[in-house]
């Protein structure tokens, strides 16, 4: 087993770790989930998780909420600001955090690295221990970040979760070398809190790959992207608990055409139960998902500990 399929696979011990009581957020209008990359689609599904929670929030590319804040969110100094950062050096997040924090703005800091410069701009630093083998592509770090945001929302994240993940994991990788085999283009599809999971989903791919993937929200894919289906064609579906019934038809539609499908809590060539509530179910099904990337890797000969043009923290 190669480095990073380690980080995968043995991230449930630092997820359980992560099972701690943390506080809950400010009060703010809104909350402003900011990132870069990886951190960035945890952004987006935390923003859609905490809406769903009761917390009115927006998810922005750390870069833009640096540059322009006024075009998300025209009263931008009344927010509260949540960033994420695995390394806590990513230029552009610390540089946002400093900027919010200059302007008077509660910063609260989700990171992998407790002394890193972008807990020194937080008012508080929420933290984790992440795989200590992990390297430019993150996996069990994106998996934590997503688990301490959604606490900090709070979503409770029990053991039954973890066990969930796991189980999650254990079956894509019994399926996955048989449903990737020959297949070269991927679509990943999840809706509210689930379309920053499909989106990570496709970067970790993209990332260690070197595979053309694209994320969208389920019923969007009919409007245009389906021109691109065909039998080599791998979709993956994160079911969401609006209309299952409409997305199943979408991957009745979508194999008619000559894909095969994994969905994630619901039908397809390969079923994965997730067995947890719809708010964490993007949770659930994120180590699969990082799982799929390092098999397609594989496919390819590809080493994923030094996937091409990538650094592990990307400074200005
Ligand atoms: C953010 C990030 C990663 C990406 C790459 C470069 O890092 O964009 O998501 O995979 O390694 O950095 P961080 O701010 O979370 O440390």
């Amino acid at each position: 087993m190669g480095i990073t399929e380690q980080t995968i696979v043995e991230q449930f011990p630092f997820w359980r770790a992560a099972l701690v009581p943390r506080g809950r957020l400010p009060a703010a209008p809104v909350t402003v989930f900011v990132g870069c990359g990886t951190s960035y689609n945890l952004a987006l599904s935390l923003a859609a998780a905490a809406n769903g929670a009761g917390i009115a929030a927006i998810a922005v590319p750390a870069r833009e909420w640096l540059d322009r804040p006024t075009a998300y969110w025209p009263r931008w100094q009344e927010a509260s600001v949540v960033a994420l950062s695995r390394s806590g050096e990513t230029t552009e997040t610390v540089a946002a955090a400093a900027a919010s924090r200059a302007a008077g703005i509660h910063v609260t800091g989700i990171t992998c690295a407790e002394g890193s410069s972008l807990a020194a701009e937080s008012d508080r630093v929420v933290h984790a221990e992440t795989h200590p083998l992990e390297g430019i592509v993150m996996t069990s770090s994106a998996s934590l970040m997503l688990l301490m945001g959604l606490q900090i929302i709070g979503v409770t994240v029990g053991e039954d979760v973890v066990a969930a993940a796991e189980a999650a994991l254990a079956a894509t990788n019994t399926a996955a070398d048989a449903l990737i085999a020959g297949r070269s283009h991927f679509v990943y599809l999840g809706g509210g809190a689930l379309y920053g999971v499909a989106l990570e989903g496709a970067l970790k791919l993209l990332e260690m790959s070197q595979t053309y993937a694209q994320a969208f929200h389920p019923l969007e894919y009919r409007h245009g992207p389906i021109s691109l289906l065909d039998e080599r064609t791998v979709a993956i579906m994160l079911y969401g608990d609006a209309r299952p019934d409409d997305e199943a038809v979408l991957v009745g539609e979508m194999q008619a055409k000559g894909a095969l499908v994994l969905g994630f809590g619901g039908p397809g060539d390969v079923s994965v139960p997730l067995g947890v509530a719809p708010a964490l179910a993007g949770l659930a099904a994120l180590p699969a998902l990082q799982l799929l990337g390092e098999r397609v890797a594989g496919a390819k000969g590809l080493d994923t500990v030094q996937p091409r043009h990538l650094t592990k923290v990307v400074m200005l």
